[in-house]
């Protein structure tokens, strides 16, 4: 028997349910366990929803589609699916990318080791078993020696704090709460609350049959187009010869996505090649124009104002009226200093007779009424109210878990000056716990940074089962060095100055009105180098024992 097989079998006898147990059947959670699988162990999955696919399965809202290059985005460890898939066009809408993450479950055999509609309530830590007790609402608990959460970056949906919302008479959705019964816009008396990327997707997609549209923007955002298009049976036969060189170049770009910052600063060209520049950059597919811009877009204000100023004058070309196109020019934030929403003729949506923009700054929304939306000037009537309000991100489906680590210390009281971690995986006072897209792990197109979670968290599980190991801690000097690491990356960036999920601000939870360092903003290569150089180093700063 080898080591490893003989330290799974010893943890069995040891009254273990399980030797990892997974929350979340999302892009992570799935590879993830079939890695669990591969290093024999005995794993199973908790998924609140009936199906896989996390994000794909809960945001099915009209519109929704990715924003990085579909073949870019799937999975790149298995070459045979890689040579089977054919994505239909260059930025997948969601039924296909659930169907895709249903592929990989039908075909790995995933679903036998997945329990649905168990949604995790909260974990308790066991000094001397040296496991984790898993429990969920249907009041069941499991026991495990590892627990590895899989839960999502922007999977906590959140509400707006209006009176009334449960009194309206007509149909109301949130945007990440979508259900699968297809909803009917035709015809249909509609607003739209919210226009960050779920609400630009969903306004874009409604307008077409809505009889009256009405959008609340309070905040307006910079966005761009998307430039999707079909992909041919000849284009996709194209596109496999080269995933290998796809995969290499996210590996090697700023955040995984096709696009990597230009290496010239933005007025180290003349004026008219900057404009010829950025004409290009927005007449091509994809975030070219937000993460493949001049090199200094995201921490020089004037090389900001410019190109805020080129996309500003692409907006005004595009809305009919001008009072309508100033409403949707951002005043309070430059281009690219939130997430860029990419569009597909959202501006022109505006030109339509049947689409309303109302300033939710200048009019609040006071209350939703059984028939409507009340602001501080008008009282609207609505067939249907959709909620595009954003997630509590990148720690919000923690908050929505208790988990109490060593020595009874829960992870909310770790967490109360702020969520930490190691890496983005780890974190002191919780042992054996891993974190898939926990806080401060690289983001960007994230199927790639799940890979990278996945497959360092499945290396450090080999290690130390190898090594009979059964308790894997960080070391607090370690958090802080990192963390330490984290808060300096983030100084003098343009985006620190405004308010959004990437700085932790939610106006709809309590406690989250305050910009933090929510998210890791080095280059997804000079994370992976750190972690891996940590690994080398017979994983440096994590106490194994
Ligand atoms: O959420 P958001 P999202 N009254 O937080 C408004 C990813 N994503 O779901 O800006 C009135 O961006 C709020 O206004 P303000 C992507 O990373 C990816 O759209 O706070 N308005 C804002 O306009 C994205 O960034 C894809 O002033 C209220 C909106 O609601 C992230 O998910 C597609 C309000 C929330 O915008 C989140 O995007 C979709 C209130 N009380 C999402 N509360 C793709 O890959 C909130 N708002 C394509």
């Amino acid at each position: 028997m080898s080591a490893v097989m003989e330290a799974v079998a010893k943890d069995r006898q040891a009254g273990l349910d399980y030797d990892a147990i997974v929350i979340g059947a999302g892009m992570s959670g799935l590879y993830q366990l079939i890695k669990l699988r591969q290093l024999g162990m005995k794993a199973r999955v908790f998924e609140a929803g009936t199906g896989v696919g996390g994000t794909w399965y809960w945001n099915r809202y009209p519109g929704c589609r990715f924003d990085s290059e579909s073949y870019s985005y799937g999975y790149s460890f298995d070459k045979d699916l890689l040579k089977e898939w054919h994505w239909t066009e260059h930025f997948a809408p969601q039924p296909e990318t659930e169907r895709y993450l249903n592929l990989v479950a039908d075909k790995y055999d995933l679903r036998r080791d997945i329990q649905f509609q168990a949604r995790v309530k909260a974990a308790q830590w066991d000094e001397k078993s040296r496991s984790w007790t898993v429990a969920l609402e249907d009041g069941s608990t499991h026991k495990t020696r590892f627990l590895i959460t899989a839960i999502g970056a922007l999977s906590a949906p959140t509400m707006p704090q209006f009176p009334g919302i449960a009194d309206f008479k007509g149909q109301s959705f949130h945007t990440g709460l979508w259900p699968k019964e297809k909803v009917d816009f035709t015809g249909k008396r509609v607003a739209v609350i919210g226009t960050g990327a779920s609400g630009v997707q969903t306004i874009q997609e409604v307008a077409k049959t809505a009889k009256e549209l009405v959008v609340f923007q309070r905040t307006p955002n910079w966005c761009a187009p998307l430039h999707n298009g079909k992909i041919s049976a000849e284009e996709m036969a194209e596109i496999r010869t080269r995933y290998d060189q796809i995969f290499k170049r996210c590996e090697e770009t700023f955040s995984c996505f096709l696009h990597t910052p230009d290496p010239r600063n933005t007025f180290d060209v003349s004026a008219e090649e900057r404009e010829a520049f950025l004409e290009k950059l927005y007449s091509e597919k994809g975030f070219g124009i937000w993460v493949g811009n001049f090199k200094d877009l995201l921490t020089n204000r004037a090389a900001n104002d410019e190109v805020s100023r080129f996309i500003a004058n692409k907006i005004r070309q595009r809305v009919k009226n001008p009072k309508v196109a100033e409403m949707l020019i951002p005043k309070n934030h430059g281009f690219g200093t939130r997430r860029v929403p990419l569009e597909t003729f959202y501006f022109e949506v505006y030109n339509q007779p049947n689409v309303k923009l109302v300033d939710s700054k200048a009019t609040p929304i006071e209350r939703i009424t059984p028939t409507g939306i009340k602001t501080s000037d008008t009282e609207f009537e609505f067939d249907i109210i959709v909620y595009a309000t954003g997630f509590d991100a990148l720690r919000g489906a923690f908050d929505r878990i208790e988990f109490e680590g060593a020595n009874g210390v829960t992870l909310k009281q770790l967490w109360q000056d702020g969520a930490t971690s190691l890496v983005g995986m780890l974190q002191t006072g919780m042992p054996n716990m891993f974190m898939l897209l926990g806080p401060h792990t690289a983001l960007g197109n994230i199927p790639r940074s799940i890979e990278f979670n996945v497959e360092w968290v499945s290396e450090l599980l080999r290690y130390v089962q190898a090594k009979r190991i059964t308790r894997v801690e960080p070391s607090q000097e370690a958090l802080e060095k990192w963390m330490d690491h984290v808060m300096e990356l983030a100084k003098g960036l343009l985006s620190m100055e405004v308010d959004s999920w990437m700085t932790g601000v939610n106006l709809n939870v309590s406690g989250k009105q305050k910009r933090i360092v929510a998210r890791y903003t080095g280059s997804a290569p000079a994370y992976r180098a750190w972690a891996n150089d940590m690994a080398a180093a017979g994983y440096a700063g994590i106490t194994l024992d």
